[in-house]
């Protein structure tokens, strides 16, 4: 056997009400306090945590070396709840190696995948559960609960991608979707 290239199988169990991934699986917990700057409404954001300071989402991602040929993957629960009108979301990010793709599952509950090109390209997939969306090299991504239950979604990347968050502090993100008349609504801002 070739030790140098072995690497022991494994599985892990999902359970698609909770989103929980159990061992080796890794808990990543983000705060309202952890997106400042990130929602449309600055001042619904400092009222909001003023308050309190609500758990936004969790992500239990399962550990793999972070090389080349390695698949990282995880779940995703982004709980309901808004800023103002804006619906709770994941910060969103490029890949730090931008010709990295991915693929999203969604396992329970309702959302939105949001998508962005550094071209001023935009778009918008409803997700529910079975909904499996592909984005592409070099589309930045981010994700939304715009139901009343947990949003949940399964993904899978390569395993050298990494997380590039400083282009979307800087620029924001280019399409939106707040609750106007009690539904969702995508707004592009151009
Ligand atoms: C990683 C993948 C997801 C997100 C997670 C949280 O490439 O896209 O695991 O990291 O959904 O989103 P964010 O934008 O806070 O990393
Ligand atoms: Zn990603």
């Amino acid at each position: 056997m070739n030790q140098e290239r072995f690497m022991e199988p494994f599985s892990v169990n999902i359970d698609f009400d909770t989103g929980r991934v159990s061992a080796p699986a890794r808990l990543i917990t983000r705060s309202l306090s952890n997106l400042e700057g990130f929602f449309h409404d600055g001042e619904a954001y400092k009222t909001l945590l003023a308050d309190h300071d609500p758990v936004l989402y969790q992500v239990h991602e399962i550990p793999v070396p972070n090389a080349e040929g390695h698949l990282l993957s995880c779940t995703t629960l982004i709980y309901p709840g808004k800023v103002g009108r804006e619906y709770f979301f994941t910060k969103g990010h490029f890949h730090t190696i931008e010709n990295r793709a991915e693929i999203y599952t969604c396992l329970r509950g309702e959302g939105y995948l949001l998508m962005a090109t550094r071209d001023g390209e935009s778009r918008a997939v409803h997700m529910k559960p079975g909904i499996s969306a592909y984005i592409p090299p070099y589309w930045s991504h981010r994700t939304l609960n715009c139901g009343s239950e947990p949003f949940i979604f399964h993904g899978v990347w390569p395993a050298d991608a990494g997380h590039d968050y400083d282009s979307i502090v800087d620029h924001g993100f280019p399409v939106r979707v707040f609750e106007e008349n009690g539904k969702p609504v995508v707004r592009k801002e151009n």
